[in-house]
């Protein structure tokens, strides 16, 4: 069976939310995309489940009620759900792509459709274009605006997927890649291996002395939708994901100059080919030549030794300095990735998290972590059932309980909320509970139309607070959806540097907020930073990793990074910082 079928099984339950809503049914669509959210974030594969205990199991998935069992059990019997394809003849309307643009939901779609024929983004952008959409109901020359820059934006981003979606599919295939007999080494390069937030395709690079027999297996891969061409040293596919691959071949003495060649980014090959000329060298993907003597092709190490310049990490390659560094030995010893310890941003249903604190807690023990934060929203962002000042303390009680049973597990869940900062950057959670908080962490999840001017002091505003521990996503961005909100960076990390608050470095594949280059701004003013999960299931500690890349994009070491500490190190750290603050 397929990789990351709980994946596809949430995208067409996500699908089928979609249409039922764009249908007005009432309660159907929230279930959905409730199974949908519950499906995505399990550990367990829900095809398993089913193997062990058919549609019985899955209907005992909390969230997934026996209607949607059905429906997931028809799915995974016979690749299709009948309801959905009925729908979508009745209303053939590409409903995902069109509401991905910003400001464009289900009510607007059935308009959009019965009133103009529109079907996908195309339609819709011509439409806007000839303003013919503004005189619908609940239309205007505002929504017009609105949605042709939502156009746009998701046009820039055309093509490209988050490096969390492509990237357990791209490791799933090199490790099958590598049991095929002949291939000696096999390697995801590109901006997979750089770590790049979103990818273009996938580079595989392998080494075998039957180039054949390794294409045979890359072809065969019950993931290859189609072939684009098949030789001696260069496949290329196209997935059921949706995205192309490449795979080259070369022969094992070479495998540092295609890792190196195919790796990146571009501007870096150019940079290191410009000093290999410099050196009386030829450099290709076959080796670092003299003339016809070859001086170095086995290991990246050796090809960048010859070159003068010490080793590079992928995520360091991006033409931004490190060759300078690297000359001059100065590269920073990058935070190694599994060396976060406790993870703190953590949702659970008491807000808008779909699994208990107890089930969070032990997710993360199971994912090797020491300590989790709780951190659900409160109060004025009712959308998720903020909580309030009476519920936290309530949930502060059971979280005491949960911790008297962990100790033997030396787990410790520590109290603190994701306090939503309000438009004049004052906090909706009164001093006296924050007081009783382990730590407290804040966000802004509103008024992102603010002018960069008094979105920068609104944020500050809430920096300056006396418990203020964390800013969480930063940015507010959502890469591929949405566009960070106006802000002074280099103001933001003078006052989280001034105030004694770290940034966060969010793991969650859509955000990575902050983005690389903020973060070796934060590493470079001696900012801290923590990486979190944001996690709202208990699949999402798998996601840690991703916000380590992007502190190792950003030139961040292991000490730059609160939460590589031990929990009791962790909160003097954290007040030991605040008192600091002037
Ligand atoms: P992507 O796929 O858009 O996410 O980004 P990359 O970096 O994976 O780019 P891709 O797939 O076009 O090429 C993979 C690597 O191969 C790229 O990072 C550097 C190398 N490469 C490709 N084309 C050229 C080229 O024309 N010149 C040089 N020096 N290197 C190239
Ligand atoms: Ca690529
Ligand atoms: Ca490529
Ligand atoms: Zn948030």
């Amino acid at each position: 069976m397929a990789v990351m079928h709980n994946q596809r099984i949430a995208r067409l339950l996500n699908e089928m939310s979609e249409y039922l809503e764009v249908q007005d049914i009432p309660f159907k669509p929230q279930a959905y995309a409730r199974a949908a959210g519950v499906i995505a974030g399990m550990t367990d594969e829900a095809t398993d489940i089913y193997d062990q205990n058919g549609k019985k199991g899955l209907d005992g998935i909390s969230g997934v009620g026996r209607g949607i069992a059905e429906k997931i059990e028809e799915f995974i019997t016979t690749g299709r759900i009948k309801e959905l394809e009925q729908m979508k003849k009745k209303f053939p309307v590409n409903v995902s792509e069109l509401s991905a643009v910003q400001g464009v939901g289900p009510k607007k779609i059935a308009v959009l459709y019965k009133k103009l024929k529109i079907k996908n983004c195309a339609d819709l952008e011509r439409a806007v274009r000839h303003h013919t959409v503004a005189a619908l109901p609940h239309f205007g020359k505002k929504s017009e605006e609105q949605i042709l820059k939502g156009i746009e934006f998701l046009k820039k981003g055309k093509g490209r997927m988050l490096l969390g979606t492509v990237l357990p599919l791209a490791q799933d295939i090199e490790a099958r890649l590598k049991k095929v007999p002949g291939i000696k080494q096999v390697i995801i390069a590109g901006s997979i291996r750089r770590r790049q937030e979103t990818i273009g395709d996938i580079d595989i690079v392998a080494t075998t002395a039957h180039p054949k027999r390794a294409m045979d297996a890359f072809i065969s891969l019950p993931e290859v939708e189609l072939i684009y061409s098949s030789g001696a040293t260069k496949t290329m596919v196209r997935l059921s994901l949706g995205i192309d691959a490449d795979l080259r071949v070369v022969s094992d003495d070479c495998y540092g100059a295609a890792l190196q060649y195919f790796t990146g980014d571009k501007q870096h090959n150019i940079e290191v080919r410009k000093i290999a000329i410099k050196k009386g060298y030829k450099f290709s993907e076959y080796g670092l030549f003299k003339g016809k003597k070859l001086i170095a092709a086995k290991t990246e190490e050796e090809i960048y030794q010859k070159l003068g310049l010490a080793y590079m990490p992928p995520e360091l390659r991006t033409a931004s300095g490190e060759i300078e560094q690297a000359r001059r030995n100065g590269l920073p010893d990058l935070i190694p990735y599994g060396s976060i310890r406790g993870d703190l941003q953590v949702q659970t249903n008491w807000t808008d998290g779909n699994a208990s604190i107890e089930e969070m807690a032990t997710a993360a023990i199971k994912a090797g972590l020491e300590y989790i934060a709780i951190t659900d929203h409160t109060t004025s962002l009712a959308m998720t059932g903020g909580l309030d000042e009476k519920k936290l303390a309530k949930q502060a009680g059971e979280i005491d309980r949960l911790n008297r049973t962990l100790r033997t597990k030396k787990f410790r869940i520590l109290k603190s909320a994701e306090v939503n900062i309000m438009k004049d950057g004052t906090l909706d959670i009164s001093d006296a509970m924050l007081k009783k908080l382990d730590l407290v962490c804040v966000a802004a999840h509103s008024h992102f139309a603010l002018s960069e001017e008094d979105q920068t002091k609104r944020i500050i505003q809430a920096l300056k607070h006396p418990l203020v521990n964390i800013l969480f996503h930063p940015t507010g961005r959502r890469i591929g959806r949405r566009e960070p909100y106006a802000l002074d960076m280099g103001k933001i990390i003078r006052a989280a540097k001034q105030y004694g608050v770290c940034l966060e470095a969010n793991a969650s594949p859509d955000r990575l907020d902050l983005k690389d280059t903020h973060i070796r701004m934060a590493v470079e003013h001696g900012v801290k930073l923590v990486v979190d999960s944001d996690a709202h299931a208990p699949g999402h500690f798998d996601n840690l990793d991703l916000g380590v890349a992007q502190v190792r994009r950003g030139w961040g070491k292991r000490s730059d990074v609160f939460n590589t500490l031990p929990v009791e190190k962790l909160l003097v750290v954290l007040k030991k910082l605040k008192k600091s603050a002037k």
